[in-house]
């Protein structure tokens, strides 16, 4: 079977390993402004064929290299992991000043969790190769939730339970939220007591 990706696999790695050199030096720089690294954790991927075309026969789309790299936009994903909320953001505006980048689209569902409850900060960019990259943003919380939830997804619930579930989630993302805050509060403290 041919590739959905066509020939373009090369070049799809390359633009990401080129976005993840970029998210790397934004990584040493923030980390020589303040003394810690801002980023928990780095995942990238492209997605694999069969997801990709999984995705396109959900989306309706034919299967061809058009659908998985002009219509889809998440051909390419990166997930940044950051231990305090206020990075997310930083992260963010050094990535939105790239003047080669696009950006596309931007999700504040931190800002605007979810009605589940999810939250992580979600751009599509456009790279000067004319690849489109997802980038997610969240943090250590967020991301454990994201993962739980993602799990449990898939799972056959019995029926009589599904509402509590939700319900149990939507208030541990809530209370996990809170504690965001709390942290980047007690960090702010923190960095205050340090410039003294
Ligand atoms: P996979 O397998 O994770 O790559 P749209 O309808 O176009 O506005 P779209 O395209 O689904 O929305 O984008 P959105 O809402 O920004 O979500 C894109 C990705 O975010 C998803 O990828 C998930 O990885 C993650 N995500 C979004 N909502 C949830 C959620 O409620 N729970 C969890 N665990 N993850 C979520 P895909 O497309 O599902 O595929």
């Amino acid at each position: 079977m041919d590739s959905i990706y066509a020939d373009k696999m090369p070049a799809l790695e390359e633009t990401l390993q080129d976005m993840l050199g970029r998210i790397n030096s934004i990584r040493e720089q923030l980390n020589d402004e303040y003394g810690m690294d801002p980023i928990e954790h780095l995942l990238s991927r492209i997605k694999s064929e069969e997801s990709m075309r999984e995705k396109c026969i959900r989306e309706g789309l034919p299967l061809n290299e058009h659908s998985a790299l002009a219509v889809i936009h998440d051909a390419i994903g990166i997930r940044i992991v950051c231990a305090f909320l206020n990075d997310i953001y930083i992260i963010r505006d050094h990535i939105a000043s790239f003047k080669d980048i696009e950006i596309i689209r931007e999700k504040d569902y931190i800002r605007n969790a979810k009605p589940n409850g999810y939250r992580s900060y979600h751009m599509i960019v456009k790279t000067a190769s004319g690849f489109f990259i997802e980038l997610q943003l969240r943090t250590i919380s967020m991301d454990t939730w994201a993962a739980l939830e993602h799990h449990i997804r898939y799972k056959k619930v019995i029926d009589t339970n599904s509402s509590l579930i939700a319900d149990e989630l939507k208030r541990c993302a809530d209370e996990l939220a809170s504690t965001d805050i709390s942290m980047q509060s007690i960090r702010n403290l923190i960095m205050e007591s340090m410039q003294k």
